[in-house]
Formats: structure tokens, sequence, C-alpha cells
């Protein structure tokens, strides 16, 4: 670190040692849940003597209701890349300092050209990881309520009233994100995923309403439990969630069998970014954070736990076979060619929609 110590930090970094437990230096972290290896946690502070606060959410809404608060707090903060430009708009976040970021190279230029329509020259933001949103459903008892052969990659599985309805006494549910469910909701429909045009979110309502009774709950992490518990059967989540899920359950062995299918009338890819708030207290501990997550054997391990795969091309070769060659994980060409990006709602779009959605969570 090259700042300078004042008295009072001296006094305080004497303090953390005498105690033996504060570190003078921290970084607060600010992340999705389900989202790392404490190991990769450790091993940061073990490296730079930086102390991880460590604190999770589960919905861009809550991120983005601390970040435009102010005074978050928080040194680095994980937006999904259509949240990052509305909030790079109204002046959250802070230019990276690349001479801070050496390991910056390592990134995909394909994947981080992607991230750069919602951050013109990545100015301010690197990937993390990026997925799919779908479908993860039980293999057993979506066969024994749909027949061996239904082929499970569509979104009927939660819109079609008829399927749903086959499928609700196991257990279905839905992410309480309306900039997954909307965009999922137009693809099924036949419309562009990416409008924001009042009346397609209108008749998206309509269609929802009329299969909201065969949803259990709307949550965005609950379902990876009950997923991996049999405890649901059908959830609309995101892919490396799902996969999660499917790995808690074979390791249970109990004889859940959980999957991840990408709807073949087409999925959202988006992509979380790592950013640090303008107004962070610790910017410089935020660059050694975020340079240390692109070295490639830390970000395979993170993709090698999570299931999401990277941006990091130098960690390709040090992810997991298993996870290298899925299919569910790393979609092969030919589904890629169905996936759609997300789109970044203005806040007319963004209140239209949060009033809309509010009528299907609660079915009024
Ligand atoms: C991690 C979920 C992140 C995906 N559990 C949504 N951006």
């Amino acid at each position: 670190m090259k700042r300078k110590l004042t008295p009072l930090m001296l006094g305080v970094a004497a303090l953390g040692l005498q105690a033996g437990l504060a570190q003078a230096e921290t970084v607060n972290v600010f992340n999705w849940s389900d989202y790392i290896t404490d190991e990769v946690l450790e091993q940061f502070t073990a490296e730079t003597g930086i102390a991880v606060n460590y604190d999770v959410y589960d919905s861009n809404d809550t991120l983005e209701a601390r970040l435009l608060a102010g005074s978050s707090g928080f040194d680095v903060v994980v937006p999904t890349a259509t949240f990052l430009q509305r909030q790079i708009a109204a002046g959250v976040y802070q230019p990276l300092d690349r001479d801070l970021l050496p390991h910056l190279d390592n990134m995909d230029p394909d994947l981080m050209a992607a991230a750069a329509t919602h951050d013109p020259d990545n100015e301010h933001a690197v990937i993390y990881m990026w997925g799919t949103t779908g479908i993860g459903y039980n293999i057993d008892m979506v066969a024994e309520r749909l027949g061996e052969d239904f082929e499970v990659d569509t979104w009927d599985m939660v819109f079609d009233p008829e399927i749903a309805g086959q499928l609700a006494d196991c257990g279905i549910s839905w992410l309480d994100s309306l900039t997954d469910m909307y965009p999922a909701a137009f693809a099924y429909m036949g419309l562009d995923p990416q409008s924001t045009d009042a009346a397609d979110f209108e008749a998206a309502t309509e269609m929802m309403m009329g299969v909201r009774d065969t949803v259990r709950y709307f949550h965005s992490s609950q379902y990876i439990s009950d997923l991996a518990n049999g405890e649901t059967c059908v959830a609309v989540g995101w892919s490396g969630d799902v996969l999660q899920a499917a790995d808690r359950a074979e390791e249970a062995g109990q004889g859940v069998n959980v999957w991840y299918a990408i709807p073949r009338e087409g999925a959202m890819q988006w992509f979380d970014m790592l950013g640090i708030p303008a107004d962070a207290p610790n910017p410089e501990n935020a660059h050694a954070f975020i340079d240390f997550i692109m070295r490639p054997e830390i970000s395979a391990a993170i993709t090698n736990y999570v299931w999401y795969p990277n941006a990091n091309a130098a960690a390709f070769d040090l992810v997991d076979e298993e996870i290298r060659t899925d299919p569910a994980i790393y979609p092969t060409a030919e589904v890629t060619a169905t996936l759609f990006p997300g789109v970044t709602y203005d806040s007319r779009t963004d209140r239209m929609a949060t009033r809309l959605w509010t009528r299907v969570r609660t079915g009024q």
C-alpha cells in the first residue's frame, strides 16, 4: 500500500496486532450469494494481509438500493452488466486504475467486448462470472409427470398452464427478478426479449397471472437447497446455482437427480461485473482484490466451486474438465446462437415493470 499511514491508523494497526485479530487493512466486498469459495478469500488475506469483510445479496435491486443511497461502505460490488450501465450513468462507480490491474490481460477479449456494450472500453468493471437464466429440474419427478420423452428445454415447463399444472404438486419456484422473468416470458410468447414496450409488459403480465397459481414461491436463492433436497422439482434459475444444486444432491447420495436446461425458445446470457464504488473507502485494496480474482488459478478455483464460467482466457485450461466440457455451463455454439443479451431498463420502464411484477408476485 502506497497510502501514507496516519498516527491514528498506526495506532489502530498496533491495536489490531496486539489483539491478534483485526487487520489494519480491509476490503469490503458485496457479492451475490453462493458465488465464491471461502478458500479464495482466505488465500487473499494470507497473501496480502488485507482482511475481507464479505456480505451477500441475491438481487440486483438490493445492491442498487445500497449504491444509490450512497456511502455504502463497499469497496467491491458485483452488479449484472445491464444494471452496471445505469449505475455508471448515476455516477456510482470510479474508473478502474489499469496500472493496479496487471492481470487484466488474461481476460477474454470477445467476452469483455460483449460487456463493453454496457460500459464502453470496460472503463469501470471487469467480468466476474457469466451465465444463463433457464430451468433447473428434478429429472425423475419431471419424467414421472410428463413422461420420459418430454423434452424439458422449453419455457412451457413454467409458463404453459397445462404443463406447469402437472408439475405444480412437486413444487415450482420462479426467480424474484423481473429483469429475468419478463425477458423469459417474452421469449416464450415469441416477443422480442429485449422489449421495453408497455403493451408487451401488460401481455406478459397477463400470461404470468394465468399460471401463477402453479408457483410455490418467488425467490432467487432458496431454490438451490430446495432442488438439492427434492423439496421442489422445477425452478427458474441461474445456470451455476442449479448446477450447484445438482452437485449437492449428488454428494448427499439420496437419489435426487437435478439438471439444468436452456430453453430452446431463447434464454438470457448475462455478465456479472466487478466494480468499485466512487466513494469506496479502500480503493487500492479493491483493485488488489479484483486483480487477485483475475489470476488464472483463482478464477479457475472459483468456477470449479460455483459452476459458473469465468471470462478469464488464461484460466480455461485450469477449469475441471467436467465443467469445461459441460454444455449446460459453457453452451455449444448452436445453443449460444439462441441466447439473447439483457437490456437496461430506463427508470420509466423500471417503474412500469415493478408495478406489474408486484401484481404477478402477489396475484392481485
Ligand atoms: C449467484 C447468482 C448470480 C447470478 N448465486 C445472477 N446474476
